[in-house]
């Protein structure tokens, strides 16, 4: 059985109320590990740690420095990979050759890219007029915003830490992280690797724990905590933003979403079920990007059905470590039970089930797990509740258009706006209705291919602000305008 504690000031600590909680095997439901509860003097000491270390060495580091520290975070993952992978997948239950190939290997680009993005982040400066004639500069100085509070999902628990953490230590912020309560292993793994890499004592925190009333609670109304930066439900986003109010701290909000496809008759077929396949089904349906609404245009709507169904047929449901698992289970039962609570809505609200829409039959040691069957509706209606809220399982509603502008106007109806994919071969029509979607990301031809200087984040309520390149190193920087009179 693992231990799990929290990392504060460069070493691991046992909950000083010594309050303790399961971590759990969702191919199983078995107890894998035990996690150290945070207290609220945990959280203090994490949070007051971080405040000294940017007092230390660290606060006096070059930018060159900082991002030759941060390669070697990036290398001591890559060496460390197989045991990042193990932790990864018993905490979420997720494929190994889903996780191997986007999880870990982004867990150190993470690093990299922003260690080297620190070295070119340009300033500005403008030469003004003065009445004496002599004139004076005005230099914009970059500063790190100080303390920042990273609370992280549990879909991509070391992808989506790291894509915070990365651009937060390169601009010379420390940090104290709560992942997620189900899903705390890698996080505290990367204590290990930023102490090998040489990393200071308290640049680094990391305390576990629950939301309410809890670490996440304590950390985020912690007054030494000068930013905070959420991934996750947009219910929770806004509590915390709440909580961020107290003291004027700025907030980047990563949340939730319902995002659509609209798949036009023009479209290349077989790419469009292969990038459907991926954008509803992978990580057993646990992206915020994944597609829960696809529209597709009439002549090709029953044949695109039938294909979609028939392939997702053919998922094989397994352990992490069988190469030719196709889809492990969901996170946890509590998840699973908030799944399978919409697959019956779904019924109730009048669905047409073509696929699943259940439990499926797994074999005897598996039977404790958080499986679910992948699943796609047809025939609801436009305000069904399945077909707005966020479900976050390997599901998804059909619903035939008739014209492009029905199938932006659709697109659109919803109070979220993360992501979109379009699929046509026609390009004129991909650059009309692209920018027309109220979303932060709409993927042509393609989902999830991600460049990390791009922006990223969502508009409505999927969340506020962007990150990714040069809106990273914004966020998680002060500016400051320095006036000299010469
Ligand atoms: P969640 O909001 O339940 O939890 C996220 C984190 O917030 C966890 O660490 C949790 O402990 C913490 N938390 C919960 N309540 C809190 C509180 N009151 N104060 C402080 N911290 C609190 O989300 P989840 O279930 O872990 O993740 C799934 C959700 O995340 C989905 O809605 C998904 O769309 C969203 N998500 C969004 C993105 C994105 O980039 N936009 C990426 C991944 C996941
Ligand atoms: O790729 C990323 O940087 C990112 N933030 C992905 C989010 C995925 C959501 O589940």
């Amino acid at each position: 059985m693992k231990e799990v504690k929290n990392f504060i000031n460069g070493e691991y600590r046992a909950s000083s109320i010594g309050s303790t909680f399961d971590n759990v095997d969702p191919c199983t439901g078995a107890v894998i590990g035990s996690v150290h509860e945070a207290s609220r003097e945990d959280v203090d000491a994490a949070v007051t740690a971080a405040r000294e270390a940017l007092a230390g060495p660290w606060g006096t580091m070059t930018e060159a420095e900082r991002s030759e520290l941060l390669h070697a975070v990036a290398d001591g993952i890559d060496r460390r990979f197989d045991e990042f992978l193990e932790a990864e997948c018993a905490d979420t239950g997720k494929p190994y050759n889903i996780a191997s190939h986007i999880d870990i290997p982004r867990g150190a680009a993470n690093f990299k890219v922003f260690a080297d993005a620190i070295k070119n982040f340009p300033t500005e400066a403008f030469q003004m007029p003065t009445p004496d004639g002599r004139g004076a500069f005005n230099i914009s100085v970059r500063k790190p915003k100080g303390v920042i509070a990273v609370i992280s999902p549990w879909n991509l628990p070391l992808l989506l830490m790291t894509w915070k953490v990365g651009p937060a230590l390169a601009c010379g912020n420390s940090v104290v992280v709560k992942p997620s309560e189900e899903t705390p292993t890698t996080t505290s793994l990367l204590g290990e690797v930023m102490n090998e890499a040489g990393v200071p004592a308290g640049v680094f925190n990391v305390v576990n724990g629950f939301g309410p009333d809890s670490a996440g609670a304590f950390l985020t109304e912690h007054r030494g905590v000068d930013a905070i930066t959420f991934t996750g439900e947009t219910r929770t986003g806004e509590i915390i933003t709440q909580a961020a109010a107290k003291g004027l701290r700025d907030v980047s909000m990563e949340c939730g979403g319902k995002n659509p496809a609209l798949v036009f008759a023009d479209c290349d077929m077989d790419k469009a079920i292969e990038g459907t396949l991926r954008s509803v089904f992978a990580n057993c349906g646990q992206v915020c990007l994944g597609t829960e609404r696809v529209y597709v245009e009439r002549p090709i709507f029953d044949a695109f059905v039938n294909r979609l169904a028939a392939e997702a047929g053919k998922f094989k449901l397994g352990v992490p470590q069988d190469k030719t698992t196709d889809m492990g289970p969901l996170v946890s039962h509590e998840h699973q039970r908030k799944v399978l609570s919409y697959y019956e809505l779904a019924v109730a609200e009048g669905a047409n089930v073509v696929l699943g829409g259940g439990v499926p039959d797994m074999p005897d040691e598996l039977a404790g797990g958080a499986w679910v069957q992948p699943t796609i509706w047809t025939g609801l209606s436009d305000d069904a509740r399945v077909v707005r809220e966020e479900i976050f399982g390997p599901c998804c509603h059909i619903r035939p258009f008739d014209t492009e502008e029905e199938a932006i106007a659709l697109a659109n109806d919803t109070p979220y706006g993360l992501a979109a994919s379009v699929w046509t071969e026609n390009m004129s029509r991909a650059l009309r209705v692209s920018p027309q979607i109220d979303c932060g990301i709409c993927w042509v031809n393609s989902w999830f291919l991600r460049d990390l200087r791009t922006p990223f984040g969502g508009s409505k309520e999927s969340g506020i602000g962007r990150e990714g390149g040069v809106h990273s190193m914004e966020f998680y920087t002060e500016l400051q305008n320095v006036c000299i009179k010469i």
